[in-house]
């Protein structure tokens, strides 16, 4: 039975991953920080086959441990601060867990695995690297040019990893993942945001939403989809870094026509409000992958496309909220 251990499995891409996994016969490790951590005991419940294995990416020890507790084939490093916004306010943090933390593991796994460097390892990329894009669409050979201290931390994860491979011959992939979204999103990220907002505004719980910039535009696939390049990634020949994108991009005002449309609830424009707080300092303002590399080497291909992703998320939302009501 072949073993994983995962960073970030409390997150929408750690649940997806480990069920992925778990159906193709792996044991899968967890790890999670803290003391009591709520999170770590919904994985229990939500998937018993998890086992939680307790660390931080902040701290090196607990990371050696993590690796002679689960001595997994493959890690896959999902963990960090994902949520951009915050990383303006928490700039040290992120630069701390989403950047360092990369580089303590990959340290932990060259001093467990020793001179056979069997443990395969997956980073985390992400399109935010591409950040002020210099051509358009990004494909792996963009240069980078991150615009948040997110971005920023991402770059030196992903060149860490390279330098790893390199340096070192480690089995070391990053996949750079364009926006990646479904039912498991958490709230405070924009598709998931309008998606919520819609179910509530549906069933008269809600009578506006409160967006910041309405034109960025992102390239905007289903995550349940890009688990699998993940899995694929580690499962060639030899280690390479690529794209995981849909290959379209579409604004939020878009998502919003989309999202008000499944719900039928007529024209956006008046139930939305824009306001200064929740416009960031920088912003990225078009992200669109190339993923020709992925779909050749890998042959992955995406299954869901953006207006059944849109439709998914508002079903699933409407009914959760429906659900709720009844309860009461
Ligand atoms: O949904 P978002 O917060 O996602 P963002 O910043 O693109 O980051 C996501 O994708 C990255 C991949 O490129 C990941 F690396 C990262 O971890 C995360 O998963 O914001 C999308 C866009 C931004 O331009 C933002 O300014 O939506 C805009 N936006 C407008 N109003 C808003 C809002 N974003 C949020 N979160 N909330 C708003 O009210």
């Amino acid at each position: 039975m072949p073993r994983a251990l995962v960073t970030g499995i409390t997150g929408q891409d750690g649940r997806h991953l480990a069920e992925l996994l778990h159906a193709k016969g792996y044991e899968v490790f967890g790890l999670v920080k803290g003391q009591n951590n709520p999170k770590a005991e919904s994985i229990r419940e939500e998937f018993p086959f998890v086992e939680i294995v307790p660390g931080d990416l902040a701290d090196f020890s607990s990371l050696v441990s993590a690796l002679e507790r689960s001595r997994p084939d493959e890690v896959y490093n999902l963990g960090g601060v994902s949520f951009v916004a915050m990383s303006f306010n928490q700039a040290e943090l992120t630069a701390n867990i989403t950047g360092l933390g990369v580089l303590r593991m990959l340290e932990a796994i060259r001093l467990v695995s020793g001179e056979d460097r069997r443990i395969r390892f997956y980073q985390a990329s992400s399109s935010e690297m591409f950040g002020k894009v210099r051509e358009t669409p990004q494909s792996e050979l963009t240069p980078f040019h991150p615009r948040s201290p997110y971005g920023v931390a991402k770059v030196f994860g992903h060149d860490i990893t390279v330098n790893y491979r390199e340096s070192y011959g480690l089995y070391a992939c990053s996949g750079i993942l364009f926006n990646h979204e479904g039912p498991r999103r958490g709230l405070e990220f924009v598709t998931r945001k309008i998606t919520h907002a819609v179910a509530r505004i549906k069933l008269g719980l809600q009578q506006e939403i409160v967006l910041g910039n309405l034109d960025a535009k992102r390239d905007w696939g289903y995550a349940g989809d890009y688990v699998e390049a993940m899995w694929l990634m580690l499962q060639q020949p030899e280690p390479d870094d690529f794209v995981i994108a849909t290959g379209e991009t579409h604004s939020i005002g878009e998502f919003l026509d989309l999202a008000f449309r499944a719900a039928e609830l007529g024209d956006w424009h008046p139930y939305v409000r824009q306001d200064k707080r929740f416009f960031r300092p920088a912003e990225v303002d078009l992200l669109v992958g190339d993923a020709t590399k992925a779909r050749t080497k890998l042959g992955w291909v995406p299954r869901v496309d953006f207006p059944g992703l849109v439709e998914m998320m508002v079903r699933h939302d409407i009914d959760m909220e429906s659900r709720r009501i009844n309860a009461r």
